[in-house]
């Protein structure tokens, strides 16, 4: 390499450093070199959360002059009144659940400080929350000619809305809880019986829900006694826990009923769910009548025997004809030979039934193409002798699977698969051509 190469390669490299060195010195410029210049909050307009659940605030603030001098953060979580009805507390990196925080330090450790705030609703709590920010500089920096100093320091102040509603729920008052719980189950004596038992509540949010289960006690009509177990106890006739939504129905998935040995009868379980109060503004002088529940029992009927094999069923057809002014594809009329109240005989295997008081969230109605053999299980193996689901009729889809849909019939217990194929959606005006589920196949 020649020396004059070799001058014109540092010239080069000595011309990339400047290069960047103003480029960095454009990026943090400082607008006013003589004055102080003020300091600037970002932080959002308005965030959304849950009932009862913490919800992080993406908070921050920038000086272009403070340089290695001190910034005081000042973070204040507004009383309740006017729009605000919610209060609650706040953690960042100076202090943990406080309703009201300052921190003086460089804009460095107040930015890592502010990084980390999460504000926590007060519990059971809907509708709005607001915390203020205030950041001054401590007058970094710049001449100050005032005959008053404190003129000299500059200040941002800004404030964040936090929304706090469940989705769905428009209502800022709480929602009672709903329990699932079917009204009666037949088992055979002597036998435990998984029973299906979940709740809701549109509104508790991240609160916790208290559920207690009892089985009541022989009297009246009650003749047999017996246990249950769940996520909350074993062998227990009397259990309540109290957690979140998920935890109580992650503990009711798992309820099993055991009669009382070599009882045959009737024996009563009741569940009681309550909300905690979760979530709503509380207007009633006592709390304890903010606090929404539900109530409801299952009969357990212990048999020495299931019923009989063989039983007639009267279906509950809907058999009603489509509209003629839509694109349902029966709008054309259809004849149909089958009356609309069907009576079709079932033969199914005597197993511990159980029958579907309660369909299951988000299952559609379909309407039946044309007539068609059931099938006891979602495969063409297993084709029913004699169950015929007439065309035209329509019925609860409760399970999708393998090209087959099935359908509950009637109670107790009989839920029959047809193929897929065979149903189309349910054009009525209640139904409106809602799309039916995939059943894969
Ligand atoms: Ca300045
Ligand atoms: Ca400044
Ligand atoms: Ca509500
Ligand atoms: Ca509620």
């Amino acid at each position: 390499m020649s020396i004059a190469h070799l001058r014109r390669t540092i010239i080069i490299v000595i011309a990339c450093f400047l290069f960047i060195g103003v480029f960095l010195s454009f990026a943090q410029a400082d607008p006013d070199p003589v004055n102080n210049n003020p300091p600037v909050n970002s932080l959002p307009g308005s965030v959304n959360t849950e009932p009862n659940t913490p919800v992080v605030i993406a908070a921050s603030v920038s000086d272009p002059d403070v340089g290695g001098g001190l910034m005081e953060i000042e973070l204040t979580v507004s009383g309740v009144g006017g729009a605000v009805t919610c209060g609650g507390t706040f953690s960042w990196g100076a202090g943990s659940n406080v309703t009201n925080d300052t921190l003086l330090d460089t804009l460095a450790n107040a930015n890592a400080a502010l990084s980390t705030l999460t504000f926590t609703p007060q519990a059971g709590c809907t509708g709005l929350a607001r915390m203020v920010m205030e950041s001054d500089d401590q007058g970094n920096s710049g001449a100050c000619t005032d005959p008053n100093p404190l003129n000299c320091i500059l200040a941002d102040t800004n404030f964040v809305n936090i929304n706090i509603a469940a989705p769905g729920d428009s209502d800022p008052v709480n929602n009672p809880p709903v329990n699932f719980l079917p009204g009666s189950m037949d088992t055979l004596v002597s036998s435990p019986i998984a029973i299906p038992a979940s709740v809701t509540d549109l509104d508790v949010g991240g609160g916790n829900m208290e559920v207690e289960l009892t089985v009541s006690g022989v009297g009246g009509a009650v003749t047999c006694s017996g246990s249950f177990t769940w996520g909350g106890g074993t062998n227990v006739q009397n259990d309540s826990l109290t957690a979140s939504l998920a935890s109580v129905n992650a503990a009711l998935s798992t309820l099993v009923f055991t009669p009382q040995a070599g009882c045959t009868g009737l024996a009563r379980m009741v569940m009681e769910s309550d909300d905690q109060g979760n979530s709503g503004t509380c207007i009633h002088p006592n709390p304890l009548d903010c606090i929404l529940a539900d109530t409801n029992f299952i009969n357990i009927n212990i048999l020495v025997s299931l019923p009989t094999a063989t039983h007639t069923a009267t279906a509950a057809v809907t058999n009603t004809p489509p509209p003629t002014n839509t694109t349902d594809p029966l709008a054309t009329p259809v004849v149909s030979t089958i009356a609309p109240t069907v009576t079709a005989l079932f033969t199914l295997t005597p197993v511990a039934e159980r029958c579907l008081h309660v369909i299951p969230n988000g299952a559609v109605q379909g309407r039946m193409l044309y007539d068609v053999r059931a099938f006891f299980a979602p495969n063409l193996q297993s084709e029913t002798p004699e169950v015929v689901i007439p065309g035209n009729s329509t019925w609860w889809i409760v399970g999708a699977t393998n090209g087959f849909y099935q359908l509950f019939i009637t109670c107790p217990g009989n839920l029959v698969w047809v193929p897929a194929s065979s149903m189309i959606p349910n054009y009525d005006e209640v139904w409106n051509g809602a799309p039916l589920p995939n059943a894969g196949g």
